[in-house]
């Protein structure tokens, strides 16, 4: 510019480099030593000299992303450039999202991120998507997960800036399975079973209860008093995270068997066995493992058990009691003897007769002559 002429030329549109949403300064080129200044919304946010080099660097508080600017370059002569137009980058990453807690019976992983962000939900190697609404609240629809897995959520804007994670580990909610429970006798002095592995095991007896824990293989063994046949038992698992299961709920069984029978004297001409027992108890009669005749054990103990046919003198028979669940009693061995002729001719006599099924039946071994 030579000294005496008036400048009227206008300087060229200054060169803007990009402005994101988290600059305090705009950067370019344009005419040395002009003055450049920023506007947003008729505005001025910023003002710098242009060096001698052509560079600007001028500052502003950060703008919000999708400010439109303009940059305009002002010479000595105060003649104004063209607008260098830049729209503000969005180049911030929205917040951590917050998320919900997530149970293992949860079919969506809920929680609120930033406005229309993008959610991405992530276990291991799958994925799930969905959006925030414009209130920020998402709902991001997922397989089941088990009980402790980890869950990453992301939010992403629209310029693809991306949160950093919210973790979440997934709670268990889900009860264990009743347990399984072996048989309980009148004569166990523990509860056995199977049940969640590393559950709590509760053995509750009326208004008494007895713990303890499975194993790694899910075994438990519970020690308690003996209880009486018919009593009710109930067995729950717990799992760590307080779960309970439902109960599993036996009654005891008799599991003692009933006292060896005592057997009346046996001869070469019985057809039954005599004698007394458990009441309610079955009475088998046998030759080895045989079995040659039963009965069964009357309210009063009693017993007449038939066997097929008369035995030889000499020959063990076995007597066994059992009750109704089948436990056994230890063997009554008893030789068959020789028979009393004399009684036998008088078999015929129904006094006689009567007298000796009373005794009989009473247990005894010899007829009394009372008639
Ligand atoms: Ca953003
Ligand atoms: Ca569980
Ligand atoms: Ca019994």
């Amino acid at each position: 510019m030579t000294s005496g002429e008036t400048d009227t030329t206008p300087p060229s549109s200054p060169v803007v480099n990009q402005v994101g949403d988290t600059d305090s300064n705009i950067t370019g080129k344009a005419e040395a030593n002009a003055t450049v200044y920023a506007i947003a919304e008729g505005s001025e946010i910023g003002k710098d000299s242009v060096s001698q080099a052509g560079e600007f660097q001028l500052y502003i508080s950060p703008q919000i992303a999708g400010t439109r600017i303009e940059v305009y370059a002002m010479d000595h002569s105060g003649n104004v450039s063209e607008p260098a137009i830049v729209i503000v980058e969005d180049v911030t990453a929205p917040g951590v999202p917050q998320v919900n807690n997530v149970t293992d019976q949860d079919l969506t992983v809920t929680g609120t991120a930033e406005l229309n962000s993008s959610i991405t939900v992530k276990t291991g190697l799958d994925s799930w998507t969905g959006k925030a609404n414009t209130a920020g609240q998402f709902s991001v629809a997922i397989p089941k997960q088990q009980a402790g897995t980890q869950i990453e959520v992301t939010a992403k804007d629209d310029a693809g800036n991306v949160s950093a994670a919210a973790t979440v580990i997934v709670a268990d909610k889900t009860p264990p399975a009743a347990p399984a429970v072996n048989k309980v006798t009148d004569q166990s002095t523990a509860v056995t079973g199977t049940a969640e592995k590393g559950s709590e095991v509760t053995v509750k007896i009326g208004t008494e209860s007895w713990k303890g824990t499975t194993n790694t293989e899910g075994h438990f063994s519970i020690t308690i008093p003996k209880q009486k046949a018919g009593t009710i038992i109930e067995v729950k698992a717990k799992d760590t995270a307080g779960n309970a299961s439902s109960a599993a709920k036996f009654t005891v069984v008799d599991g003692t068997p009933p006292n060896a029978p005592m057997v009346n004297t046996v001869s070469d001409r019985n057809l039954e066995i005599y004698g007394t027992a458990e009441p309610g108890s079955t009475i088998s009669v046998r030759i080895g493992t045989s079995e040659i005749g039963k009965g069964a054990v009357g309210e009063s103990g009693f017993f007449a058990a038939e066997i097929h046919a008369q035995q030889n003198e000499g020959t063990e028979l076995v007597i066994i009691a059992f009750d109704a669940e089948r436990n056994a009693s230890s063997p009554t061995k008893v030789k068959v003897i020789k028979g009393d002729t004399q009684l036998s001719k008088l078999v015929g006599k129904t006094r006689y007769t009567t007298a000796v099924e009373i005794s009989k039946r009473a247990g005894l071994h010899q007829i009394q002559s009372s008639w």
